[in-house]
């Protein structure tokens, strides 16, 4: 009980103080229960955007994530440290932001030099097998095989169906009956990431539904915007027309509200596959009985603009860029069935599941575990979350980073734009109200916890103004 007491305590002190943080000795004091060590089952998708799933909008037929969501919790307020690929697995790998781990955007090097070969900080794989998990990779790394980072068993698939890896982590589960060591199975799927190639069984879904178009929702990004997602000619760039016409699914969203509607119906059908096949995998854990005693979390590594502010694409710092779907399934919860508000991270997965595994954590994680929203689901977990993705373009100066409060959002970008947005009034971002007077010492406040975020993670960039 005086554990206890003395951890919420640590809570308490941790919330006021922003996210300064070791939580190295409140992992050790969590692994006092007497059970079996928890598996975890991580499903990570490819540019899932938060609002394209059932449980957030009816019209996306995802019946196994709403499923799981009613039968677990679902994160509510969940961001990712960076809204890009590459960036993104490596910090939910390594529990860090991305200036920390040194692989920015979508070059893997600073990974492959700081975690792969020097071993400068471990991940989160490595740990759970060095403290006796049984750990396998399948699906999309994006940073080399995933051997040389910590998994013991699999490698990565080049199947954009993800049936492949799907296949692979049934056969991984109906292993699991024969042995009595947990297990930790990282499931990378590559939907629904672009080429958008749904079967047409599951486009036929979507044939006669009427897509709703968000309101935040331009034909192209207005003059001046803080947003330039590359150059034209790049694969991502919003608007080359050559690339976004109907037929050709393979480069961002298009241009007017019926081709965005044809988009989303791809991009829809697509994650309705997906669904289905986590369907498939959580069969296998219910058949196998392996279900009892497993940590279920499915979390994306960035969302998607579909025509939001005019972007197609993520690295933003909009919400649909930097929010992601985020649940978790565990029979284990005490509650069950509930939306948490506490705003988490993805640099929060590593000390999470190090927490439910009683395994110690490292010194200097960027993150917290959310262990103390699940068993108290409308606790607070700290002041704010920040994200970043300094390297847009794969260079630096078009970059921008953010930190959010329950209300407010605070934009810095590398040309020292700043924009504030008031997330309970304007849910989709469309009135920048960092200018104006009335919301001065809010904005004074946010540049605070800005200023605070860059100087724990190394950011270079000139610190925004203290008053
Ligand atoms: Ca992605």
């Amino acid at each position: 009980m005086t554990r206890e007491l003395s951890r919420n305590e640590f809570l308490k002190a941790m919330i006021s103080g922003g996210m300064a943080f070791t939580f190295s000795n409140v992992a050790r004091s969590a692994s006092s229960a007497p059970q079996a060590r928890p598996n975890f089952v991580v499903v990570l998708s490819d540019d899932h955007a938060c609002r394209s799933v059932g449980y957030s909008n009816p019209v996306v037929q995802t019946p196994h994530l709403d499923r799981l969501g009613r039968e677990g919790v679902i994160f509510e307020q969940a961001s990712i440290a960076t809204p890009i690929c590459a960036a993104s697995r490596a910090s939910l790998l390594t529990g860090l932001y991305p200036q920390q781990h040194g692989t920015i955007a979508l070059d893997s090097g600073g990974f492959l030099e700081n975690v792969v070969k020097n071993q400068r900080f471990p991940t989160v794989a490595r740990l759970l097998s060095e403290a006796g998990y049984d750990t396998a990779f399948c699906g999309k790394s994006h940073l080399g095989p995933p051997r040389e980072y910590g998994f013991a068993e699999g490698e990565e698939s080049r199947d954009t169906s993800d049936d492949d890896a799907f296949a692979f982590a049934e056969r991984f589960i109906e292993r699991r009956k024969e042995k009595e060591t947990p297990f930790f199975l990282w499931v990378a799927a590559r939907q629904p990431h672009i080429p958008l190639q749904p079967p047409p069984e599951w486009l036929e879904r979507y044939r006669d539904v009427d897509i709703p178009i968000d309101p935040n929702f331009l034909e192209s990004p207005p003059s001046g915007s803080v947003y330039n997602q590359g150059l034209p000619g790049e694969q991502y760039y919003r608007d080359s027309e050559a690339k976004n016409s109907i037929g050709n699914l393979s480069a961002g969203p298009p241009r007017t509200k019926e081709q965005i509607r044809e988009f989303t119906r791809a991009y829809y059908a697509v994650i309705s596959r997906l669904d289905h096949q986590i369907g498939g995998l959580v069969e296998k854990l219910q058949t196998t009985g392996v279900q009892e005693n497993t940590v279920f979390i499915y979390l994306s590594d960035n969302g998607y603009h579909l025509g939001n502010h005019g972007l197609g694409n993520k690295i933003t710092m909009h919400e649909e860029s930097v929010r992601i779907p985020m649940l978790l399934h565990w029979p284990g919860l005490s509650r069950k069935g509930v939306r948490i508000p506490a705003l988490v991270s993805s640099v929060d997965l590593f000390p999470t599941l190090l927490d439910l595994a009683g395994v110690p954590a490292p010194e200097g994680l960027a993150g917290l575990s959310f262990k103390p929203v699940l068993e108290e689901p409308g606790a607070s977990l700290r002041s704010y979350v920040a994200s970043e993705c300094v390297g847009v373009g794969g260079k630096r100066g078009m970059g921008h980073r953010m930190v959010r409060t329950v209300r407010w959002k605070y934009i810095l970008t590398d040309k020292n734009e700043e924009l504030l947005f008031d997330e309970q009034a304007d849910t989709y971002e469309m009135e920048n109200v960092a200018g104006r007077e009335a919301y001065h010492e809010t904005l004074v406040q946010l540049r605070g916890y800005m200023r605070e975020w860059m100087a724990r993670v190394g950011d270079t960039h000139t610190l925004p103004p203290d008053a």
